[in-house]
């Protein structure tokens, strides 16, 4: 029987050889003393990219996204973020553990949420509230089916937020997909944010890592606040090689992916156990409801087809194209939908 086909998500992918190499081959230090030099590349690197004066390297997206909220708050502060956000469901409670803030949701729309819904969440300064300090915006937005933020609502959030004093942070683990989507660049959406944090071991394959990008001053704050939840590394050289091979060699063929999301939602619409409306599928992330039988089991009969998947809900699946995925091991996925679905 052929391996199995992993689409449960764009974390799954293995270094391809020649990034192997150039982690084998990255010059190395230790990056607790401010001594590896391929690291700081690496942050050089994604400061430039996204317009901002400096950049961290850390393990993961939920470090980077919970340090975020750590420098721009303080216990007992409020952060607006939208309901279905990786920030607020998927990071262990971490906003109330890490830094003591409670999160004021707000109900988005594929994750997008607008300027009105920030001014109505806001209330007028009263020893009974909560300061609200910080709006944090997810794009492309996991949940919400690998939605990519407009552009113009995005431009409005950010003025309402401004307008109030509040402070931004942009979950940019998929922001290249958001870009290679909408032809907008990083450093357009991320001119209108604080902070942003970048992943590279999503969409772009490299086996670990994270970036938060922002003003020196906070991401000192941030180094600060890494070695305190556990996130200093050593010779994280190693892991910066396969980040920085992976932004050079591997942005360029996200469109692939996109191409092949929205192929696979053509082929999921027309079968009769799935309901999808094409027309979502903008980047790489696919959901889709199963309507005849429950999602658990679908994902079980197309692991015995040799297809994994992700049960995101009781009737919700997602599947999602990745760099891993050869065009014959995508057709052979095509055909177990067709028959566990059809
Ligand atoms: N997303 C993972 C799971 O945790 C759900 C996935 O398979 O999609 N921001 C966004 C938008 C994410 O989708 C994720 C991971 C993270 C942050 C956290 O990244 P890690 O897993 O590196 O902590």
């Amino acid at each position: 029987m052929p391996s199995p086909i992993d689409l449960r998500s764009d974390t799954v992918t293995q270094p391809t050889p020649a990034m192997r190499r150039a982690m084998a081959e990255a010059e190395v230090g230790d990056d607790v003393f401010g001594d590896d030099p391929t690291v700081q590349r690496l942050e050089a690197r994604v400061a430039a990219w996204l317009g901002k004066e400096a950049a961290l390297f850390v393990p993961s997206g939920t470090m980077a996204n919970q340090l975020a909220v750590r420098v721009h708050t303080r216990p007992g502060d409020e952060i607006l973020v939208e309901a279905q956000a990786h920030l607020y469901y998927y990071e262990a409670g971490a906003p109330a553990a890490l830094s003591g803030v409670m999160c004021r949701c707000l109900e988005g729309r594929r994750g997008v949420f607008t300027a009105a819904q920030v001014d109505a969440a806001l209330r007028p300064p009263d020893v009974h509230f909560p300061p609200t300090r910080l709006v944090c915006v997810e794009n492309t937005h996991n949940r919400g089916g690998g939605k990519v933020w407009p552009l113009a609502t995005l431009r409005e959030v950010a003025a309402c937020a401004r307008r109030h004093g509040l402070a931004l942070h942009l979950d940019g683990a998929r922001l290249w997909n958001a870009s290679a989507a909408s032809g907008v660049p990083e450093r357009e959406y991320a001119v209108l944010f604080d902070t942003v944090s970048v992943c590279f071991s999503k969409a772009l394959g490299a086996p670990v890592g994270s970036a938060l990008a922002g003003p020196a001053e906070l991401i000192g704050a941030a180094r600060r606040f890494r070695k305190m939840f556990g996130g200093g590394m050593r010779q994280a050289g190693i892991l910066a090689a396969a980040a920085l091979y992976a932004l050079e060699h591997h942005r360029e063929r996200l469109a692939e992916d996109h191409a092949r999301a929205r192929r696979l939602a053509e082929v999921l619409a027309g079968l009769p156990g799935a309901a999808i409306d094409p027309a979502t599928v903008e980047t790489n992330l696919v959901y889709f409801r199963v309507t005849r039988r429950p999602a658990a089991e679908v994902v079980a009969a197309l692991a015995a087809e040799g297809v994994r998947v992700l049960a995101s809900g009781p009737d919700t699946v997602r599947a999602v194209p990745h760099l891993n995925v050869t065009a014959a091991d995508f057709e052979r996925a095509l055909e177990a939908f067709r028959r566990v679905l059809g």
